[in-house]
């Protein structure tokens, strides 16, 4: 497998001309014929049923004045509906950007470049006219790692020259797409113009796209999205594999204009921009201006064995156990665990107080390695119906394969890695380490309706009431199993000092040391940390309203280089206390971190030998150090800019230490 990494923006390009609603390109995109051209057997087209003309002025301004900058040789508006879809798929697999997967429904395979992998976040930007309105200013030689800024005209100026003619030879898709459910008042729409059928699929699965959403919007204001994978064609040039340009990489967000331009990845969150950009980047942006908040958290329903339901947020960051705690299967008899989602929640308080959650999203992007019928059966139930998977293995019966589907393939299949090794099965255990069948950030991409478990509110436009928030990281040593924060203020402190190892998910770090990543929203806070701080504060001061509880969790404790606790559905362990403490039971002892279970108090009924003392330890010299990380931390990125509540949170916590 050869793929194409020279720079082809540099080569000069002849000018195609504009064909709207027109036809698609044959085999590898060498060749364009418009839906009116005559004779042209053996072409498949999309059917575009909404023409340009048939768009809002705004829309259709937002449009054209793009074709203009980026020329594509077609533009189709996406309509949203089954058949274009098909056609999508259909096209996308004649130019070989998908496998399908016969072994199952609807089923297809991306690999992309391996320069194209992860979220990149020193790429990521935010322009507001003002430094300070994105990132906090750090203590002097201090280097920011609290987001990028660049001035929006300069931005403007770089992203511009990037996408002339950025589309040449491609077909612009433009899809209209409602994050949330359709009209619900806590929805916000996007139109996002893109030259990837990839991410068309894509969008279709992870948002509620097409034609309703125009006819929703009407001539309303929305969120404007702009992607290039920026690899313009030029007549007769050969496509690439899967088209990137990483030297011009830029993910950019316009917090004050709803803009976002991402250029030169065609994967994940660069690329289905309602996501991360959306969703998270401009989206808190807005909920910090009219009092709400939009988190990179799991949203999920738990019932109890009395019939008690409550539902509770939670923050890991990326690849840190969100979807598995989204879908989690209880092993306590008589409890029910129900999912709303699995990564981004948006969250405002309702007339009656209550802070109420709706997922954004339609669909689970969700990390494939580790993914197994022990580890969570719900997403095994549901990703093998209308899936696109991008950079797993494949099986020779048609299926997928990655590290933790060992006993799960047939034992005759012979295996081809992501990366196109053949007979993969066949390496030695070192090999299969170094080069693993899977890459370690590949996934799946799935609708969130197929889900065993979907909770029958998850699309309720009110939302689903929230009781607790969680937080949580990758965490070997010094913190707890599980412990509750003293009050809102320390809440949000304990937010704040966050750290977790570093993942897959984004390229710009060594996977397994300890990163600061606050709230898990570090790649994805639209406005400065700082503020951020103060907006989470104030919240507890809006009149009448009933703050959630907050705790923080660790299921990744270790001990001689093993997992101490079992995770996965016995985390469902460490929730019934949390349920319980939401009830006010007297089940919580201090700690210097904040409330612990007192001892007994976590059920673990059938757990088998269990070191709960090791989950639990805290030594004085390991929070001494975690104490001086923290002020080190908030003194450098936010120098004079702590807010007064974190640094009394923060001296008090250093006083409990030195009691200790
Ligand atoms: P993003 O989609 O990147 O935001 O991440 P996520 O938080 O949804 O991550 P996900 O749930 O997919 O986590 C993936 C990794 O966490 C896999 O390697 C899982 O095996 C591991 N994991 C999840 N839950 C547990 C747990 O309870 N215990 C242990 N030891 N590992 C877990
Ligand atoms: C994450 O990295 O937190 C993800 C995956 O959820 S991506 O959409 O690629 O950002
Ligand atoms: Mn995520």
């Amino acid at each position: 497998m050869s793929i194409v990494s020279s720079d082809p923006a540099l080569s000069p390009l002849p000018r195609t001309p504009l064909r709207l609603a027109g036809g698609l390109p044959t085999k590898t995109g060498s060749k364009f014929i418009p839906r009116t051209s005559p004779a042209t057997t053996g072409v498949r087209y999309l059917s575009a049923s909404i023409q340009l003309t048939d768009l809002a002025p705004r829309v259709r301004e937002f449009v054209e004045e793009h074709v203009k900058i980026l020329r594509p040789a077609n533009v189709h508006v996406c309509d949203g509906s089954s058949e274009e879809n098909q056609s999508m798929v259909k096209l996308l697999q004649d130019i070989g950007r998908l496998k399908k997967l016969d072994k199952y429904e609807n089923c297809y395979l991306a690999i992309t470049s391996p320069e194209d992998v992860a979220r990149v976040e020193k790429q990521t930007y935010v322009c507001t006219t003002k430094k300070e309105d994105s990132v906090p200013t750090p203590a002097p030689r201090v280097e920011s790692v609290l987001g990028n800024w660049k001035d929006p005209q300069e931005m403007d100026k770089e992203m511009e020259s990037k996408f002339q003619g950025s589309m040449e030879g491609r077909t612009m898709y433009v899809i209209p797409f409602s994050m949330g459910p359709l009209g619900s008042k806590l929805s916000k729409i996007g139109i996002q113009l893109t030259d990837s059928e990839y991410v068309v699929a894509s969008m279709r699965i992870m948002t509620r796209m097409g034609r309703g959403v125009l006819d929703v919007l009407k001539d309303g204001s929305f969120v404007k999205c702009v992607h290039s994978v920026g690899y313009p064609l030029s007549e007769g040039q050969k496509d690439a594999e899967w088209p990137c340009n990483k030297k011009k990489l830029a993910i950019v967000q316009y917090p004050e204009r709803n803009e976002i331009k991402s250029f030169g990845s065609g994967y994940g969150g660069n690329s289905l921009l309602g996501k991360k950009c959306f969703a998270l980047r401009i989206a808190s942006t807005i909920a910090r201006d009219e009092g709400w908040l939009a988190e990179h958290m799991l949203i999920l329903g738990l019932t109890n064995p009395q019939g008690v339901k409550k539902y509770i947020a939670a923050a890991f960051p990326s690849a840190c156990g969100k979807t598995n705690m989204a879908m989690l299967t209880p092993t306590i008899p008589g409890w029910k665990a129900e999912c709303v989602g699995d990564d981004i929640a948006w969250m405002r308080f309702n007339e009656e107080g209550r802070l109420m959650a709706i997922n954004p999203e339609n669909g689970f992007f969700g990390v494939a390695p580790g993914t197994n019928t022990g580890s969570n059966p719900n997403a095994m139930g549901t990703i093998f119906r209308n899936t696109i998977f991008t950079n797993v293995a494949s099986t020779s019966d048609g299926g997928v394969f990655w590290e933790g589907l060992e006993k799960e393939v047939p034992a005759d299949v012979s295996i081809t890695s992501w990366l196109g090794t053949k007979n993969w099965e066949k390496l030695t255990d070192h090999e299969k380490k170094e080069k693993p069948a899977a890459h370690p950030n590949s996934r799946f991409c799935t609708p969130t309706s197929q889900c065993p478990v979907v909770d029958p509110d998850w699309e309720d436009p009110r939302g689903v009431p929230i009781d607790a928030i969680l937080f949580g990281g990758r965490r070997p040593r010094t913190i707890p199993l599980v412990y509750e924060a003293n009050s809102w203020n320390h809440g949000v402190f304990v937010g704040a000092s966050m750290r977790s190892e570093a993942t897959s998910a984004a390229s710009d770090f060594k996977k397994g040391g300890l990163l600061h990543d606050p709230f898990a929203m570090r790649p994805f806070f639209g406005y400065n940390f700082s503020h951020y701080l103060q907006h989470w504060l104030r919240l507890q001061h809006t009149p009448g309203v009933q703050m959630p509880k907050i705790f923080h969790v660790n299921w990744f404790r270790k001990s001689d280089g093993k997992f101490i606790w079992p995770g996965f559905g016995d985390n469902i362990r460490v929730l019934d206390w949390i349920f319980r403490r939401c009830d006010g039971e007297d089940v919580a002892q201090s700690s210097p971190l904040g409330l612990i279970p007192k001892e007994g108090t976590i059920n673990t009924e059938g757990l088998g030998p269990i070191d709960m003392a090791s989950l639990f330890q805290m030594p004085k010299e390991e929070l001494r150090e975690e104490a001086a990380v923290m002020e080190d931390y908030f003194e450098k990125q936010l120098s004079g800019d702590i807010p007064a509540e974190v640094r009394q949170e923060l001296e008090q916590f250093k006083g409990r230490v030195d009691a200790l």
